[in-house]
């Protein structure tokens, strides 16, 4: 029974390390990038996420980031963000940029491609500010350089944050059992992690709707709604 040999797997680990993607927040209803019904059916991720893109059409972009922003503030954490946040001590490494882990009580959770409440100043002159997702501000110009403002979110082509890629690395090489969520395993340098925690040592459990791009390294592989397995494989 996969769900036993999870529960087996993580009662054995000190160092859990959570490695989530956009099927975490699903059940929030917050759409993913690839399964049917996702973003990416819907917009070309080289116009909407990428610095060409942006420069093509910076007002069509920050439309489309703001019309998600409204989207992602009102969400609410699901009981798969719930029970992560349940477990103290576990690191949280997400490619998400919702705030969702945050809300449900995660204090230790690393963003590797950003997140949507942050903008900053497109010609990388050193100003940055908060937006409130609910209430987000249009295009506009950065007050101190005249330049766009765009999302601090990581685009297609563009380096992840230095400083949290450290953190995510060195936490998933020393990790003793990994809870892969939600994520397609699809997009690097993120998913190179999972193979960094196996390479250390780190038992992989895989919790998805489907098999992935992660299921062969998975030691144990639960297919289901995060919402429902989480809470039975993260009790006590
Ligand atoms: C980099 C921000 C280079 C946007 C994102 C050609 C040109 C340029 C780059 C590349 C290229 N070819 C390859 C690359 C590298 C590229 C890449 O990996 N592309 C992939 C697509 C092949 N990577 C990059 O560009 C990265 N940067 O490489 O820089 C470089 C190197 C050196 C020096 C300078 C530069 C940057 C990658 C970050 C891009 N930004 N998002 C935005 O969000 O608006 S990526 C995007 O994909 C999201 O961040 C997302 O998090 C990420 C991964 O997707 P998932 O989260 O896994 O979501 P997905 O829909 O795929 O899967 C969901 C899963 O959940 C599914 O398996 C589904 O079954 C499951 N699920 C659904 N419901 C549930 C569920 N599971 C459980 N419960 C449920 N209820
Ligand atoms: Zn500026």
């Amino acid at each position: 029974m996969p769900l036993t040999l999870a529960r087996q797997l993580l009662a054995d680990a000190e160092h859990i390390v959570s490695f989530s993607g956009a099927g975490l927040s699903r059940e929030s209803g917050i759409h993913t990038f690839r399964d049917t019904d996702g973003i990416w059916t819907k917009v070309d991720p080289m116009k909407m996420a990428s610095i060409d893109g942006f420069r093509d059409d910076p007002e069509g972009v920050i439309a489309w980031y703001d019309e998600r922003r409204t989207f992602i503030g009102a969400a609410d954490p699901n009981p798969a963000h719930l029970a992560l946040a349940s477990r103290s001590g576990m690191i949280h490494v997400t490619q998400n940029i919702d705030r969702l882990l945050e809300k449900a009580g995660a204090v230790d959770v690393i963003h590797l491609h950003g997140h949507i409440d942050r903008d900053h100043c497109f010609a990388e002159c050193g100003y940055e500010e908060d937006v409130d997702p609910l209430h987000p501000k249009g295009f506009r110009r950065c007050p101190m350089c005249g330049a766009p403002m765009r999302p601090s979110i990581v685009w297609y082509g563009e380096m992840l944050p230095e400083r949290e890629w450290m953190r995510a690395h060195l936490s998933m090489a020393a990790a003793d059992a990994v809870v892969v969520v939600g994520t397609s395993a699809e997009v690097y340098p993120a998913a190179g992690l999972i193979g960094v925690a196996r390479e250390g040592g780190a038992r992989i459990v895989v919790v998805n709707t489907e098999r992935s791009a992660a299921s062969p390294l998975a030691d144990a592989e639960v297919l289901g709604p995060a919402g429902e397995i989480l809470p039975e494989l993260l009790a006590p």
